[in-house]
């Protein structure tokens, strides 16, 4: 496809938002892209669908230029990070409803949008958003590197998972040439955890089982858990990284209870074993090494029913 997005600049008003509860990389692009709009004196709202406040570790993100009310119709939508409109939450009808709806992206196979910027290969979308900024030849300034770094390192868990190739160092070297902090921005992120969260962590690896028999590690969190140490769920991404430390483990699963008692699920895996399709049992999506669910079952069933699962692709 070579439609560049510079295409629907003026055919405002815009709205550009990213998947529920944005992580790293969906922020990271959509900051980006607002910052470019705003060099380019164009108008552009952005917000996101989230539970409660936006990650602290990831407040080096220009939050201010988040809009607090927003129109009631976008001609033109940008969205970041998100496989399947579902994925919106609040705002799925907003972008749907729009004229224009242009979906940059590295899930496999999203499911909407009347221009998709799609690359199932790349680490991050905000590799993606990168590759489509230098092919229409705009400058990447200071603060949209860094924009872009974020979802770069958070993607690739620091430069680590199997997505980590050439062009993604390539695409670091560059973002440092144009000035993009990484001390800071992974200092933020990983280096410092609130101390309540670093208690939090301790009674999640306290509760880790590990199967051997399937390399299959994994743990929950409660809502009492949230209570007792005064947390957010947004706070707690990382645990996941907590739970996949397990030496000999293939795949990772944490449970998150929800307010209503369902559970959130996310799936890390090594070793190549693809926990996309783990996630897709219940309607969920993501990537190969790195996917999430949510679900109405039972906290065993949830965990019997992966477990099967592993035990067929074994
Ligand atoms: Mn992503």
């Amino acid at each position: 496809m070579n439609e560049k997005i510079s295409t629907f600049f003026d055919k405002g008003p815009i709205f550009i938002t990213g998947h529920v509860n944005p992580d790293g990389d969906a922020l990271g692009a959509s900051f980006c892209l607002k910052i470019l709009l705003q060099k380019e004196n164009i108008e552009a709202d952005i917000n996101f669908d989230i539970a409660n406040t936006l990650p602290s570790n990831l407040d080096h993100l220009p939050y201010e230029l988040i809009t607090k009310k927003l129109q009631s119709y976008y001609e033109t939508v940008f969205v970041f990070d998100c496989g399947n409109p579902g994925r919106l939450g609040k705002y799925e009808d907003i972008v749907l409803k729009a004229k224009n709806i242009i979906v940059i992206d590295h899930h496999i196979n999203p499911t909407f949008g009347s221009l998709q910027i799609v690359d199932s290969e790349a680490a991050s979308t905000t590799q993606v958003l990168y590759r489509q900024l230098l092919k229409e030849k705009y400058v990447i300034d200071k603060d949209m590197a860094d924009c872009l770094l974020t979802g770069l390192i958070t993607d690739t868990g620091r430069f680590q998972y199997p997505n980590t190739t050439m062009e993604v160092f390539n695409i670091a070297s560059d973002l440092l040439k144009q000035g993009a902090d990484i001390s800071t921005i992974s200092e933020n992120i990983y280096g410092s955890i609130e101390f309540n969260a670093l208690k939090l962590q301790s009674e999640i690896i306290n509760r880790i089982i590990y199967d051997e028999d399937i390399k299959f590690t994994y743990s929950t969190i409660y809502q009492k858990d949230y209570k007792k140490y005064n947390i957010d769920a947004e706070e707690t991404d990382f645990l996941i990284d907590a739970v996949r430390l397990v030496r000999g483990a293939d795949i990772a699963l944490l449970l998150k209870e929800q307010v209503d008692g369902t559970f959130k699920g996310s799936l890390r895996s090594r070793n190549n074993f693809n926990v996309q399709e783990l996630s897709a049992i219940f309607d969920g999506g993501g990537h190969k090494a790195a996917s999430g669910f949510s679900s109405t079952s039972s906290e065993e069933d949830i965990i019997k029913i992966i477990k099967n699962e592993i035990r067929t692709k074994l």
